[in-house]
């Protein structure tokens, strides 16, 4: 806060000014605010050239025209139409309409500047039934997408996979059999094949961890079961399995030079005191709290202590399996909502989770508990345990009880303090070599939030369900005052 002070306040509150900084950034803000009418942050804030600002969506959430052009059915629209299992009902039948606004979404994502949209194409788009003969209408619409997005100069980040699962293959035993990991290999390498000449950036699945947990194992997302745990770790295996073969599969069919990873919402573990004990408290359990994800994949192997763990409930599988499972990626990319608090602990596993307090603060959504320090700590851990050199933070962002005010405003102030102590932490570990290339906030817009349907809002843009109608929300006006200046706002 000193950076506030000018020398007289500083010396009124401690008595002397002789401590306070010679160069107050306060008084470099006003010359600036004086000399080009814009204030320019202080120049610590600043994140380094080339750092890529964009904002994300996924198809589900987003499109709504669910049966144009031969789309085929997904889990999502069973799920969603299946009385009781979404909020109020709700299902993305309509969602955003983004499938026929798509040029619209694109002024307005020119208009905050964006330099990169991450999108997800919907798999029962391209193949309606999960394999078999693919539907030119779908690769159509995304190639569309990317030729606009191109034409504004908004690079595209394509995922392959977030959570639509086509109705057909879910009826064939879904992630339960490894059919479908090899049936979606296929599919991503055909989307490769199609839109690698204009997209460098892929990603194979988004948020395993949330797909097989939520949806396989507690039964609230689709296709809502609720599967013992010998089950459930094989649905694991099969989904990193998919990953692998697919990073195979887009290598093999997409023009060289373009780049795999995928979007993991890895838990994000930080030291709860940041003293070397905790710091390797922490540490150990990143690795070890992702093993059945983010750890397979990067390793090939799972962890020893994973195996252990889940003794005669472990996945079953072979060498060639973990082979793939650890093919070679160009970049990882991180969703970051929360963090997961470690101690060190006396245990044999050297760590403990902190469970959070009643009280602890969280956003609209109660599973959102406010913790920037993991956009610190989980971008390092992973620079630092697995060598990775290339991180993207593939979503970020906060669900508020937005209103919007008779005259067309949304003061969504704690988002955008989610967002400034978010960035603030990723600026810190950017700024000691972290190598986070890029962060796309979540949402570009308010979408279909799965179970919680339309009444949590995620968007940096207001979407009026009603009329369609899109309003730039105070932190779209954040984060594009973020993006000119490339450092916080
Ligand atoms: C991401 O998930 C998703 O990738 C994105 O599609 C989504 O819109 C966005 O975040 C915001 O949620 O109902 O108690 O079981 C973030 C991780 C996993 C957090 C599912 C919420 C459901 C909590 N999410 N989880 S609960």
């Amino acid at each position: 806060m000193l950076n506030r002070f000018s020398r007289r306040e500083f010396a009124k509150l401690f008595g002397s000014a002789a401590l306070a900084p010679t160069i107050l950034p306060a008084l470099s803000t006003e010359r600036a605010l004086a000399q080009n009418g814009t204030i320019a942050p202080p120049a610590q804030q600043l994140f380094p050239n080339g750092f890529l600002w964009g904002s994300a969506t996924a198809s589900y959430q987003v499109e709504g025209a669910v049966k144009a052009d031969g789309r085929g059915v997904s889990i999502w629209d069973t799920f969603s139409h299946t009385p009781g299992k979404t909020n109020n009902g709700d299902t993305g039948d309509v969602a955003d309409d983004h499938y026929h606004r798509y040029k619209e979404d694109i002024q307005l994502m020119k208009a905050m500047g964006l330099q990169t949209y991450r999108f997800s194409v919907a798999w029962s788009r391209i193949f309606p039934n999960g394999t078999g003969m693919p539907n030119p209408k779908g690769i159509d619409f995304y190639s569309r997408v990317v030729d606009e997005l191109l034409a504004n100069k908004i690079q595209p980040y394509c995922t392959l996979f977030h959570w639509d699962l086509p109705q057909a293959l879910e009826d064939k035993g879904g992630w339960q059999s490894r059919e479908t990991s090899e049936a979606f290999a296929n599919y991503a390498g055909y989307v490769a094949q199609h839109l690698s000449d204009r997209v460098t950036h892929f990603m194979t699945l988004n948020e395993m961890r949330s797909f097989v947990d939520i949806g396989y194992r507690d039964g609230r997302h689709a296709p809502g079961l609720k599967l013992p745990p010998a089950k459930v770790n094989q649905v694991r295996h099969h989904a990193v399995l998919a990953h692998g073969l697919g990073v195979q599969a887009i290598r093999a069919h997409a023009k060289s030079g373009i780049k795999v990873g995928l979007a993991e919402n890895a838990e994000a573990c930080s030291p709860i005191i940041e003293t070397p004990e905790h710091i390797e408290a922490a540490r150990k359990a990143m690795r070890e709290e992702n093993a059945g994800y983010l750890t397979a994949v990067l390793e090939g192997k799972y962890t020893e202590q994973y195996l252990a763990h889940h003794g005669a409930n472990a996945p079953k599988f072979t060498d060639a399996d973990m082979k793939a499972i650890g093919s070679p990626i160009d970049f990882v990319g991180l969703n970051n909502y929360t963090t997961t608090w470690v101690r060190a602990d006396a245990d044999a596993k050297g760590y403990a989770i902190i469970s959070a307090p009643e009280s602890y603060p969280h956003m609209m959504s109660s599973w959102l508990r406010v913790g920037p320090q993991g956009l610190y700590w989980a971008p390092k851990f992973i620079a630092e345990i697995w060598g990775v050199k290339e991180i993207y933070i593939t979503e970020n962002g906060a669900s508020s009880t937005d209103v919007l005010t008779t005259d067309g405003h949304v003061y969504d102030s704690d988002r955008i303090m989610y967002l400034r102590s978010y960035l603030t932490q990723l600026h810190r570990g950017v700024s000691e070599g972290v190598p986070v290339k890029g962060y796309f906030c979540w949402s570009f817009m308010d979408n279909f939030e799965w179970a919680d349907g339309y009444a949590y809002r995620f968007g940096l843009h207001y979407v009026d369900f009603k009329t369609q109608k899109r309003t730039p929300k105070m932190s779209a006006h954040f984060y594009k005052e973020v993006i000119a200046r490339n450092g916080l706002a």
